[in-house]
């Protein structure tokens, strides 16, 4: 077979959708309750898959290093060189190339495959449809070639791939949800030491509902590097005098009022958000376990505020939808959720008012912003999925 171009686009060849697939892989969206920009400082998160996903199936192809992809979603065929990936400009193909170049950088080789994706997904929607790109991509690839690679492995290789290959420096969240979770739960996850728990989601008759801004302001990623940063720097002043502190997680609240002097006054709002989130992540786990949803609605309203307007990465979209929220009293939480600067909210809300509220604020925040928010209801779900089919 003649040597492919790297990243060519072509139309769809007539016959390419009726290989038999060999594997198929589900490949779930996330949702976090509550810990947000935490897990970059080594905190807590309280992340879980939804029942939303990215569907691949695959099988290998008689060529030595030909990828042959087929995005239904986007309608879009390329073709790789598995010998010589480079980044391409169309940025879903790179959350799969860089897993493709993580699994070569571990010295770990495969040979031609064909594939074709499905997603129900909606992007730039908070629910990270690109961890979920990556780690469905490299859970079938493992399981195609028989790479050997753990469930770790592929959730830190998909962290990697993003970090390294994408350009974002994101934490380790969305890939441990993506990939960890177990249907009907929450996962408290301890991002210093990775050790997690299941927190069973016992909703009763209150559902988890996500009203999307359908905004995305383009300053996301530059903003989100940007907080990265401002916390690491602080931690670089705690560290002169106290060596041992490795990341927020180290620090105290005592501790950080010592330095409210040393650090600049919005890397000290910084510092502090990231302390409280993490104290009502641990306080949400609690209420959680005592069936008091209601507990867990007002720590979600106390982590937006936060966000707002220490974290500073909301916006107004999201404050429109969570101010509208709150004094109905069939809803006991809401807040933005993920990277922010738009995306979703995540209400928990009685599962038989959702028509009527989405009515209600869509009606509204129509008017406001001449843009319609949707909705999506999503239930804790499984993490990836990967089934041999011969
Ligand atoms: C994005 C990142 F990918 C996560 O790692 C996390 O930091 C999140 O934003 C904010 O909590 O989803």
């Amino acid at each position: 077979m003649p040597l492919q171009p790297q990243n060519m686009k072509k139309n769809c060849p007539e016959d390419f959708k009726n290989f038999t697939a060999e594997i198929k892989v589900a490949s779930p969206g996330r949702i976090n309750l509550i810990g947000e920009h935490t897990d970059y400082n080594n905190g807590f998160v309280m992340p879980s898959a939804i029942d939303k996903k990215i569907y691949f199936e695959m099988a290998k192809n008689d060529t030595d290093n030909l990828a042959r992809i087929y995005s239904e979603t986007f309608d879009t065929y390329v073709e790789w060189d598995l010998a010589n990936i480079k980044k391409s400009e169309n940025s879903w193909e790179n959350y799969l190339l860089g897993v493709i170049d993580e699994i070569n950088k571990l010295g770990k080789t495969f040979s031609g495959l064909n594939c074709i994706i499905n997603s129900e997904l909606p992007i730039g929607a908070g629910i990270s449809s690109s961890a979920a790109l990556e780690c469905g991509f490299a859970g079938g690839l493992n399981e195609l070639f028989g790479l050997g690679l753990s469930k770790m492995d592929i959730v830190k290789l998909s962290q990697r791939a993003e970090n390294n290959f994408v350009g974002s420096n994101c934490g380790i969240m969305d890939q441990f949800a993506s990939v960890m979770s177990k249907k009907d739960h929450f996962i408290k996850l301890d991002c210093d030491s990775l050790t997690s728990t299941f927190i069973p989601a016992k909703l009763n008759n209150y559902k988890l509902l996500l009203i999307n801004t359908n905004v995305s302001h383009n300053l996301a990623d530059s903003e989100y590097n940007t907080r990265r940063q401002e916390c690491e720097d602080a931690v670089a002043v705690i560290q002169k005098e106290y060596p041992e502190v490795s990341s927020l997680r180290q620090v105290s609240f005592e501790m950080l009022q010592e330095f409210k002097g040393k650090i600049a006054p919005v890397p000290f709002k910084r510092c502090r958000y990231v302390l409280e989130e993490n104290k009502r992540v641990t306080a949400t786990e609690k209420a959680l376990k005592n069936d008091d949803l209601a507990a867990a609605g007002k720590l979600m309203y106390a982590s937006h505020r936060g966000l707002q307007h220490d974290y500073e990465v909301s916006c107004k979209e999201l404050d429109f939808l969570v101010d509208f929220s709150e004094d109905k009293e069939y809803i006991h939480g809401s807040r933005m959720m993920g990277g922010g600067f738009g995306g979703c909210t995540i209400n928990l809300i009685e599962a038989d008012k959702i028509e009527a509220y989405f009515a209600e604020v869509k009606s509204a925040y129509t008017k406001a912003f001449d843009r319609e928010p949707s909705q999506i209801i999503v239930v804790p779900d499984e993490g990836t999925i990967v089934t041999k089919l011969q």
